[in-house]
């Protein structure tokens, strides 16, 4: 059988419920190996001295996990640097914060090569190689330098940005140049794709072939939309769990008399935090009848502290949490919670069912895995109410949520509003089209669509397993 050979920034080993790992990618990847007997390559998150492209090898449920330290320096100018203060920004819409230095830049493109180099000798000519994210654009050209003639296919888990935006990055070019070096594109939306195709027309005078694929660069790539899903399965096994079980509890039993609001988010600017406790003050003074009803609880994850933005956000929530329950407390309740804390997995799903509302309002999102989570996580009787923001890439395949704009809290304050007295036919009609849905587009569903399309099967197989088939 053909093996697969996932490469991504960090590796996080596919284990059980009560995993800790935060993070959107690691999840899905981990879901994603579980089923599948291959090689999982990345970064150990751990620095040495001097790099020397030695491989950490271990196995773990039918997975062989390889990992390589890096250099401080690479930490820096790659990781912290072109990866989370130039492309991350840059690919949400961020210019303001984007970097743009040429030490990152060369520290990215030195540490794909170490990459490749550290990897290409365990690449076997059958092997299927599947690259992720946004850290490791140039990995394919690495590969080929060194004359590796595999199929290799890239699934970008961010936005890529407007033409527009990308043209700010002084080597917009290079970097969609050695896309081309790869086999197959993904992204997560249709509308990721198309602005990726009209860079390519307009910016690299690329045109199209009959089938639908890119040629730019003298070279052609296949391209088309992937959008992830969860273990929705996993995830309902997750419920039955005792921590599940025990928070759900804990938390009906704080909220008897309220109605509980969450957001659960990595603290990142992207998730749109301060515009989500803004639209939440203005609901609180907007509805005076409702706003003693309802307690939300904001989970928020420290992540990227090495990176000043990310820590300057947790400053700005505290104050604007702080104004806000100082407005609206009294002496035995406070309206927001906001806990910095890594939790269980089993325990948000306890958290997620508690919740009559789930607010997920980022202000850009390449999909975003916690608004399917929410849904996957209610109770069919008598389901909660998903808030969603039109900038996440979830908002194409959730249209039964609340869909609103991030940026005001005006539609903030009257989803919550709706979503909190909405009848139970409602709310049951809703959830029920969007369950569906991340039930039947769920993890699996999209790793195969990826892999099938990447080994080349055929068409129809394809179009089958790919939630919207590919761009053409
Ligand atoms: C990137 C893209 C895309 C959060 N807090 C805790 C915790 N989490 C978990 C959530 C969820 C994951 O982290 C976050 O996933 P998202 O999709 O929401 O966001 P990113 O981390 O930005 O992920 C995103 C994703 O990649 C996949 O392609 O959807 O657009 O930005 O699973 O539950 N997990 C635990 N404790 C926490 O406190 N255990």
């Amino acid at each position: 059988m053909t093996r697969l050979i996932v490469i991504s920034n960090r590796v996080t080993p596919p284990v059980g419920k009560g995993e800790e790992s935060v993070g959107g990618l690691a999840m899905a990847l981990a879901a994603a190996l579980r089923e599948y007997s291959g090689l999982w390559f990345g970064w150990s998150g751990r620095t040495t001295p001097q790099f020397s492209g030695q491989l950490a090898m271990r196995r773990v449920e039918g997975v062989t996990i390889a990992t390589v330290d890096l250099e401080p320096g690479d930490v820096e100018e790659y990781y912290n640097g072109y990866a989370n203060k130039t492309l991350w920004p840059l690919f949400h819409y961020r210019v303001d914060l984007t970097a743009y230095d040429r030490a990152f830049d060369a520290g990215y493109q030195r540490v794909n090569r170490r990459f490749a180099e550290t990897i290409g000798p365990l690449i076997e000519p059958d092997d299927l190689i599947w690259v992720h994210d946004y850290h490791m654009i140039p990995l394919a050209r690495e590969l080929r330098r060194l004359g590796v003639k595999n199929r290799i296919g890239f699934f970008l888990h961010i936005p890529w940005p407007a033409h527009q935006l990308l043209v700010t990055l002084p080597t917009h070019k290079a970097l969609v140049e050695s896309l081309f070096d790869y086999d197959l594109l993904g992204f997560q939306t249709p509308e990721y794709a198309t602005a990726f195709e009209e860079y390519v027309l307009a910016e690299a005078g690329g045109g199209r072939t009959e089938d639908g694929r890119l040629t730019a660069f003298g070279r052609t790539v296949e391209y088309g939309a992937f959008p992830i899903g969860i273990d929705a399965a996993d995830f309902a096994d997750m419920l039955g769990a005792e921590r599940a079980g025990r928070t759900y509890d804990r938390m009906v039993a704080h909220t008897v008399f309220r109605k509980l609001i969450v957001g659960v988010d990595r603290l990142d600017y992207s998730k749109g935090l301060e515009e989500r406790f803004a639209g939440f003050e203005r609901f609180l003074a907007d509805n005076p009848d409702l706003r003693r009803e309802v307690l939300m609880v904001q989970v928020a994850p420290v992540s990227r502290e090495a990176v000043e933005t990310y820590q300057e956000i947790r400053g700005r929530l505290d104050a604007l949490s702080g104004r806000i329950n100082g407005a609206h407390a009294d002496l035995a309740w406070n309206p927001l919670r906001c806990v910095n804390r890594n939790y269980r997995r089993d325990e948000l799903a306890g958290l997620y069912r508690a919740a009559k509302v789930g607010l997920v309002t980022p202000l850009r999102d390449g999909m975003n895995l916690v608004a399917k989570e929410y849904v996957a996580a209610q109770d069919p009787a008598d389901p909660g109410v998903l808030v969603l923001s039109r900038f996440a890439g979830a908002a194409g395949q959730m249209p039964e949520a609340l869909i609103v704009n991030p940026n005001s809290p005006e539609e903030i304050s009257e989803a919550l509003k709706r979503a909190l007295t909405m009848p139970l036919e409602e709310r049951l009609a809703r959830w029920r089209a969007l369950f569906k849905r991340v039930r039947s587009e769920d993890v699996s569903a999209w790793r195969d669509a990826f892999v099938d399309a990447l080994a080349g099967r055929p068409a129809e197989v394809v179009a089958a397993k790919t939630p919207p088939a590919l761009a053409s």
